[in-house]
């Protein structure tokens, strides 16, 4: 916190933190796995850092660290609780000071937090799929709300969002965008297949996921066609397969929007190869994405 290991009951904040109150702070979800040599890895460390720092810089925040700085403390972090396996947790946030929103003297404090966390959407959602249904609440316009910064405000979307699929009776939601075509998940981006092409909404109205980039990348080294581009909802009742990506999620098989099923309702074959490759990437089974492992 701030540049030194602090306990976990002592890494608190004061209550006129002004991020607290209006939610201007910038974050990263990373994950750590334990690679099959043994050692521990972070997936994609270091693109995960420089989102990190395009945040801040779309929400005019100075980060007081450098990307190499914040890296280290990730590591440091994990390090030091002996995770194997976790979640890395680093937030970037106005602090105690000035209220108000034209506050600009307030300290940009940061921070690295590390736990385990296990099956985001359910522990058996990567074998049955998921159910999903569309929400109510729209994704925002990326000229209210820069899609490009992860940044903890905007996520009240994507939590009333939860909110409202889960009292349903579903697994997660899906968000449209203001003219109605598919965004993404509350905290996941979100891809189709239908007659073996795969779809996913350009980053225009969703995060720019990491994981998503790293599907994408996946999906064209085995000659899969994949394209980005707006589709209405109905694309996806008529679609084969569809899944979702995110560090928290991995990849998540759907089996049913709004009570249609998708394809015959099972993990469909590209959805599995998907799963399988990216697996095998982060266990570092596969020499073409080493380089996406950042050892600890
Ligand atoms: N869209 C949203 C809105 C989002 O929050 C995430 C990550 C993604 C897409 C996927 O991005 P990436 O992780 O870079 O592939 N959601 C994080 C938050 C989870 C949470 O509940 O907290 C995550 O997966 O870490």
């Amino acid at each position: 916190m701030d540049g030194t290991l602090v306990p976990y009951d002592q890494a608190n904040v004061h209550i006129l933190t002004h991020s607290l109150h209006y939610g201007l702070s910038v974050f990263e979800g990373m994950r750590c796995y334990q690679t099959d040599d043994g050692r521990s890895a972070i997936f994609r460390a270091i693109e995960h850092i420089r989102r990190l720092f395009d945040s801040a810089h779309i929400v005019e925040m100075t980060i007081p660290f450098s990307q190499e700085e914040i890296l280290k403390a990730c590591v440091d972090v994990v390090r030091v609780n002996r995770l194997a396996e976790c979640y890395i947790r680093p937030i970037a946030f106005y602090g105690e000071g000035e209220m108000g929103l034209s506050a600009r003297g307030n300290a940009v404090r940061v921070a690295v937090a590390a736990w385990p966390w296990g099956a985001y959407l359910g522990d058996d959602a990567a074998e049955q799929g998921v159910r999903l249904k569309t929400s109510s609440f729209v994704r925002f316009h990326h000229n209210s709300i820069p899609p490009h910064a992860k940044a903890s405000g905007p996520y009240i979307n994507s939590i009333l969002a939860g909110y409202e699929a889960r009292r349903h009776g579903y697994d997660e939601a899906l968000l449209l965008d203001v003219n109605g075509y598919v965004a993404e998940g509350s905290g996941e981006n979100f891809f189709i297949v239908r007659d073996g092409e795969v779809r996913t909404p350009p980053v225009t109205s969703c995060l720019p996921g990491i994981t998503r980039a790293s599907v994408i990348r996946i999906l064209r080294d085995a000659g899969i066609g994949i394209s980005e581009q707006l589709f209405p909802r109905d694309a996806v009742y008529i679609a084969d397969e569809a899944f979702m990506t995110g560090t928290a999620a991995e990849v998540t098989p759907v089996r049913e929007l709004d009570d249609r099923v998708i394809g015959d309702g099972k993990p469909g074959p590209i959805t599995l190869k998907v799963m399988e490759v990216f697996r095998a990437a982060l266990r570092g089974r596969d020499p073409r994405y080493r380089s996406w492992l950042y050892y600890v």
